[in-house]
């Protein structure tokens, strides 16, 4: 039995590698296919802007990456289910509690998905979500500061790669579990995987004016494995569509036990009658634990809140709200066209494309045209939901996006390419090599209802020799098509952070002109916050000390500080002073495990540091903030634990011991400087 498995395994990579090899023979070479003007149209000239945003999942990093299009510049990396020490994210007194989950402290997780917030089906520039694959979670990046604000956990699912997709007017993030597991967990053996594992497709609702996120309902189904999924649109609103693999519910080597049956799956869910299930109570409430972690605005203070309860609606009970229907063979990419009349559902094992109809999907339905049912779930039939097969369009179609013309790209990870065709006659158009084997791809508004056309990127798995080599570890490359034309065409590659997944692009002027410069520090409501430098103090609550403590160009106040002991807890309360673009302050002190802080122009950020050993420690500004940058600094004086030395502080040379000596001291000090 053992053998046979091992050498179904050889032949399928054989197989699989034969494939590559042969289509990698009739690649061209990357050199040969770039003409001359490719420099001219990447070209961003110094002191110019990109036409597009492109942020990019950064997969194992946890992070998103915002890059300029065309120029495949890196712009920012914005922090979101990883620490990270650049700016104190997850390190910061404030952040923290981004991290909590039903399973503690996680400050890691591997992001796939972006998905810009939509109206009307167009990208409105407000926010941008992204999933946390291994910790189930999706978070939401605010697009006026670039930061993460919120963080939610989905209970009872395991990896959470299928998600969060959005509906075209915002109203929901769907997502469905990529492992089936016990619901709830509890101690069986894996091989009763067909009697104990099952799935959840979740929805969660968005708040319009805040884009705040509830895990409204979840659905269970079979256990199956959920692996992406895409919303109706247009003539399609108020549906879902999800591939699955393994409706073979293998539980091991799945490469080749869930790869046995010519066809999958997909599920296809109508949202609006299962919102009228959940509006009827037909839902049944089951206790679990998962966390919501928010950011208070006005403080920029994250906080937990522990969920213990949520609401599973049963396609057995709720009829006409969950079909499925065939998909050859492994399918991953699940896309809807701009018009919502088209939907693509490529097997990865499979030699031809499905693309079906929505509204023949929807005649089947009326038709009661199924063949069987699986767990109480109609199985539409296949021949009659299809529009058509695209035949032999190359070997292991991932995924597909679209431009405005009635065209689909789909990337192809074996052939390594990217296949334009038209949606409608299902006629071939054009080919291009990509280096090499393309996951996802992203077109500028390439999965909404008004696509750009413009550019796409493809994001390959594999680098090899398309950068100077740097060790065992390459960066994963993009690249990036002119798509304008008949023909696409290679203009450039660039290298990217993580691995990213998917990406998704917008029109600059969509974000930039809500992009914020400062925080207003009359808005600061932190309970730390020092607005003034004559506010500044050092306040001692048993162990705990607490320093109030303001940056400015180019000192930060108190800059000498006594009287802290070995074993004490001290939370440095930075305030960032200034009302002006693109001046932070950072804060760093010797001594500290955790990371720097990275304090905005009107926030204020805190910084715990436990000091182990007597001494005089410095401490200084990170941020290279002025020609006196250098100068922004001080120290702290670390006593015994028993010593009597008093708390004192302050600036210019003398210490006071208390804050109305500090006040005066202060307030001679602005009126001198006047
Ligand atoms: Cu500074």
């Amino acid at each position: 039995m053992r053998t046979r498995k091992v050498n179904m395994i050889i032949s399928l990579v054989t197989i699989m590698g034969g494939m590559a090899l042969v289509v990698a023979c009739g690649q061209r070479n990357a050199t040969t296919v770039i003409e001359g003007d490719a420099a001219e149209q990447v070209y961003i000239a110094p002191g110019e802007y990109d036409e597009f945003y492109a942020f990019l999942s950064g997969g194992f990093s946890g992070q998103i990456t915002v890059y300029g299009l065309p120029s495949g510049r890196l712009l920012r990396e914005v922090p979101v289910f990883s620490q990270y020490p650049e700016n104190g994210y997850g390190y910061s007194e404030e952040s923290k509690p981004m991290f909590n989950t039903s399973y503690g402290f996680v400050p890691w997780d591997d992001s796939h998905h972006i998905e810009l917030s939509q109206q009307n089906g167009e990208f409105d520039g407000r926010w941008l979500f992204v999933n946390g694959n291994n910790t189930p979670r999706i978070a939401r990046v605010d697009l006026s500061t670039f930061e993460t604000v919120e963080i939610l956990e989905i209970p009872d699912v395991a990896g959470l790669h299928c998600a969060p997709f959005i509906t075209e007017n915002s109203e929901y993030l769907v997502s469905g579990t990529r492992f089936s597991i016990p619901i709830p967990q509890k101690d069986v053996p894996i091989d009763t995987y067909k009697e104990n594992f099952k799935g959840l497709i979740n929805y969660v609702s968005l708040d319009q004016d805040h884009g705040t996120m509830e895990l409204a309902f979840q659905i269970e189904m079979p256990g199956f494995n959920y692996d992406l999924a895409r919303n109706g649109k247009a003539v399609s609103h108020g549906w879902s569509f999800l591939t699955t693999y393994n409706s073979e519910q293998a539980h091991s080597l799945l490469e080749v036990n869930a790869s046995q049956k010519d066809k999958d799956l997909m599920a296809i869910i109508n949202w609006k009658k299962a919102e009228e299930y959940v509006a009827a109570g037909k839902f049944t409430e089951r206790p679990t634990s998962y966390y919501h972690n928010l950011m208070d605005e006005s403080t920029g203070i994250a906080h937990s809140q522990e969920m213990k309860m949520t609401r599973i609606l049963k396609p057995e009970d709720c009829p006409e709200m969950v079909y499925f229907i065939p998909v050859p063979k492994s399918p991953h990419g699940c896309d809807v066209d701009p018009s919502g009349e088209y939907i693509v559902g490529n097997g990865k094992l499979s030699a031809d494309m499905s693309v079906y109809s929505f509204s023949k999907i929807m005649k089947a339905i009326e038709e009661k045209n199924f063949d069987g049912e699986i767990e109480g779930i109609p199985v539409i039939n296949y021949d009659a939901g299809l529009h058509g097969i695209l035949q032999k369009p190359g070997l292991g179609p991932l995924h597909t996006e679209f431009d405005e013309g009635g065209n689909a790209y789909t990337t192809f990870f074996i052939s390594s390419e990217v296949v334009k065709w038209n949606v409608d006659n299902l006629e071939i158009l054009d080919r291009e090599a990509t280096f090499y084997s393309p996951g996802h791809l992203v077109i500028p508004g390439g999965e909404t209802r008004k696509p750009e056309g413009k550019y796409l990127v493809a994001m390959n798995k594999i680098t090899k020799d398309r950068y100077l080599p740097t060790g065992p570890e390459l960066a994963h490359s993009a690249q990036l098509f002119d798509i304008s034309g008949d023909k696409m065409k290679l203009l450039l590659d660039f290298p990217t952070k993580g691995e990213p997944h998917y990406a998704q692009a917008i029109r600059a002027d969509k974000v930039k002109p809500n992009s914020k410069k400062f925080y207003n520090i009359e808005e600061n409501a932190h309970p730390y916050a020092t607005l003034g430098e004559s506010k500044t103090k050092v306040v001692r609550e048993g162990d705990e000390v607490h320093v109030y403590m303001t940056a400015m160009r180019s000192h930060l106040a108190p800059d000498n500080i006594e009287g802290f002991k070995v074993g004490d807890k001290v939370f440095f309360h930075v305030t960032n002073l200034e009302q002006d673009w693109d001046v932070p302050h950072g804060f760093a002190i010797q001594g500290a495990t955790n990371a720097e802080l990275l304090v905005m122009p009107g926030q204020t950020k805190t910084l715990l540091w436990e000091p182990k050993k007597v001494g005089v420690y410095a401490f200084y500004c990170t941020d290279f903030c002025s020609a006196l940058h250098q100068e922004m600094s001080g120290y702290a004086r670390v006593s015994a634990k028993g010593a009597d030395v008093p708390l004192k502080w302050g600036l210019n040379e003398t210490l006071r011991e208390n804050q109305e000596q500090a006040e005066k001291f202060y307030e001679q000090l602005e009126n001198k400087s006047k």
